[in-house]
């Protein structure tokens, strides 16, 4: 669920939850991003307020929030409940996608493949692993695992490892978890690792040099006995699994290798909110700039993008689009 940005207590807590489960089944079952968009953003506005929404009418006020939503959160406001949320969950194809949607890897379109061939439990998917991919499959093999959130006692020391066996390895390394551990959630969904070493510069054709870069990270840490398993590697980008030690939960873990140059706008973005990413995306636009992970460029009179601003802080960002700095913490949107 989604937290207030101010004191962290969520007064809109129930109709949040409705709205994301709507948007959930907007994009598993519907495959409808603009809706599912629609109501992840009006379920962020209603987690942000710093008292309890009683009305539609006092729902549309927000922005963010349309004559549409608004209806809907009359409807839950008076009733309690949502008549159209109910009759989902009455629809067994819908459910059994949003389950299999549920499994690393396998993307609503794939679920739906599997549900019309009559695939629609985590038990009947195990007697079919030859319909999934690699990816899947280890999605698959650590199901139970990858559902449970990683506190973050846990994190602190998955991140004290990988930093004393790569700062080992070179101590030019430069290493930062982001995601929702650097907005100091208790607990996580995944780890989410930013590395940047001087050396690692932005690749123009292949140069055997940078891409081992990566590979040798993940090498360091197969040695270690942490990264347990590979879902992708690129020279740039790790997605895989970890574990603590071999009678621990396996976590998702995601690893980064960015040059310097793009490291801060990498980290800023990659520590999100993915609803504070846009806002401040928005933001940007309205003063003429255009941000994204890699970097900030100037936007002309014309329209025409301009050269990237060299960023060596997080902040430096914020100040570049004018606006007000806002630590991680403040970011739970
Ligand atoms: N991100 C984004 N837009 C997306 C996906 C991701 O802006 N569509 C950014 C913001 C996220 C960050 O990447 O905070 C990391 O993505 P995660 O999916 O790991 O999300 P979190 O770390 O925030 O949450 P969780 O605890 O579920 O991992
Ligand atoms: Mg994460
Ligand atoms: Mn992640």
């Amino acid at each position: 669920t989604v937290n207030s940005i101010t004191s962290g207590f969520n007064y809109n807590e129930d109709i949040c939850c409705i709205l994301l489960e709507l948007s959930e089944y907007e994009k598993n079952t519907n495959r409808n991003l603009f809706k599912y968009e629609a109501y992840k953003r009006a379920a962020a506005v209603l987690a942000s307020q710093p008292k309890k929404i009683t009305s539609g009418k006092e729902a549309l006020k927000l922005k963010g929030i349309g004559a549409k939503i608004a209806k809907k959160i009359d409807e839950i406001s008076q009733t309690g409940k949502l008549e159209k949320l109910e009759n989902i969950h009455k629809d067994d194809r819908s459910q059994a996608i949003n389950l299999l949607a549920s499994v690393s890897g396998v993307g609503p379109a794939k679920a739906q493949l599997l549900v019309d061939e009559n695939i629609t439990s985590i038990e009947q998917l195990r007697q079919n692993i030859d319909k999934l991919n690699h990816h899947q499959q280890i999605g698959l093999k650590y199901y139970d695992d990858f559902q449970k959130k990683i506190p973050r006692m846990e994190i602190e020391q998955i991140e004290a490892i990988v930093k004393k066996h790569i700062l080992d390895f070179d101590k030019e390394f430069v290493i930062t978890v982001c995601g929702s551990y650097r907005r100091g959630k208790a607990e996580s969904g995944d780890i989410d690792f930013l590395i940047t070493h001087p050396s690692f510069k932005k690749k123009r054709k292949k140069s055997s040099d940078s891409s081992n870069l990566l590979k040798k990270i993940v090498h360091i840490l197969e040695d270690a006995q942490l990264i347990t398993d590979t879902l992708s590697l690129g020279d740039t980008k790790f997605m895989g699994a970890c574990r603590l030690s071999p009678d621990s939960v396996a976590r998702r873990l995601d690893i980064r290798l960015l040059p310097q140059g793009q490291y801060y706008c990498g980290v800023l973005y990659f520590t999100g909110s993915d609803m504070f990413n846009k806002a401040m995306r928005a933001h940007a636009l309205e003063h003429g700039h255009t941000i994204n992970e890699y970097c900030v460029r100037p936007i002309g009179s014309l329209g025409v993008v301009g050269e990237a601003v060299p960023i060596s802080s997080e902040e430096e960002i914020f100040e570049y689009i004018q606006y007000p700095y806002k630590t991680p913490e403040e970011r739970n949107y």
